[in-house]
């Protein structure tokens, strides 16, 4: 009787700890994703992405005549206009055989501006203050990078931004 009670005994203390292993490892996943925390979050997502508009896109690319001009998916050209709503971001990658370094002539507000963006690299400008910016780039000579030969000098990307 004795040894029976041992192993019933044990094997409840058995089942006791899978069945807490088995409720630990679901309860470890929802404590992570909570639907009040995931509920929570995905709130205040949207409610930042209905305040500012989507990012604005531009690539810097290599071409033949002239080295590199920008490109908006639609069109390509040295000098380049662009409309955004106040807050809204202009995303730039540099798919160009040079670093670009960014560049701001004029502007109602100084935007921050990182260094150089490498090839495949990029950066993210934002404006928050409404008004026109003149904006550019220069190329910048990286020790190792490739030369490539172009047609003609290479073009000055301007970038004109109005903020409204
Ligand atoms: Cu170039």
């Amino acid at each position: 009787m004795r040894n029976l009670l041992f192993t019933l005994t044990g094997f409840l203390v058995g089942a006791g700890m899978i069945a807490a292993v088995a409720f630990a490892v679901p309860r470890q996943t929802t404590t992570t994703a909570s639907p009040l925390r995931m509920g929570a979050g995905m709130g205040s997502n949207i409610a930042v992405a209905a305040a500012s508009p989507a990012t604005a896109m531009l690539t810097i690319q290599h071409v033949q005549k002239g080295c590199h001009v920008w490109s908006n998916g639609k069109t390509t050209a040295a000098m380049m206009r662009l409309h955004l709503k106040v807050g809204q971001k202009l995303s730039i990658r540099d798919l160009d055989v040079d670093a670009h370094q960014m560049l701001q002539f004029t502007g109602p507000a100084r935007i921050r501006i990182g260094g150089p963006m490498m090839m495949n690299g990029g950066m993210t400008l934002a404006f928050s203050t409404k008004g026109v910016y003149r904006l550019g780039t220069k190329t910048v000579e990286m020790p190792g990078a490739m030369s490539v030969k172009t047609i003609g000098p290479d073009n000055n990307l301007r970038l004109v931004v109005t903020v409204a």
